[in-house]
């Protein structure tokens, strides 16, 4: 019975990193730990592009910007939710979960869900670089298991 699985080689992808600058001291955490989590895995660095988002209500539009653009491999959708900061939290991170969701099943372009939807500031800090790990790079292997998966299975 023929099994698939992506790989963690690579070597060769190209990714869109999407950031949200709101609540850059955890965004850009997260964006260090992808960025390492990637050329750990032997992406160049001039085959990894950022673009940088006001909040993470627009992380998904830009992400399927990314996707349709033919130019990556994945994309990787980073931004921080912090509800203690805001009464529209659930709107935020609802539209947020939901746009990347759906924008990586409507291109089919892996774009890999890094934005952190915590209480408090410290339990965001926690899990970009602190006690919990580093979703950033988390995702990075997402993205090229997920990448490796889509040439295999195509
Ligand atoms: N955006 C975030 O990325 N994190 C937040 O915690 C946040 N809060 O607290 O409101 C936030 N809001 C901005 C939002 O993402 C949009 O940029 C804004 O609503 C404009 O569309």
């Amino acid at each position: 019975m023929p099994e698939l699985e992506g790989s963690d080689d690579g070597a060769a992808l190209r990714v869109c990193v999407v950031v949200a600058r709101w609540n850059e001291f955890v965004t850009r955490k997260l964006l260090d730990g992808a960025r390492a989590g990637l050329g750990e895995r032997g992406l160049r660095a001039e085959d990894i592009t950022v673009a940088w988002v006001p909040g993470s209500f627009e992380v998904p539009t830009a992400a399927r910007w990314a996707a349709e653009s033919e130019r990556f491999d994945a994309v990787i959708a980073i931004g921080a939710v912090i509800k203690g900061e805001t009464d529209h939290y659930e709107h935020v991170a609802g539209q947020a979960a939901k746009g990347i969701a759906e924008a990586s099943q409507a291109t089919g372009v892996p774009i890999i869900f890094a934005v952190l939807t915590c209480e408090t500031a410290e339990q965001a800090l926690a899990r970009a670089g602190g006690a919990h790990g580093n979703k950033g790079e988390e995702a990075a292997a997402v993205a090229i298991a997920m990448a490796r998966l889509r040439e295999q299975i195509a």
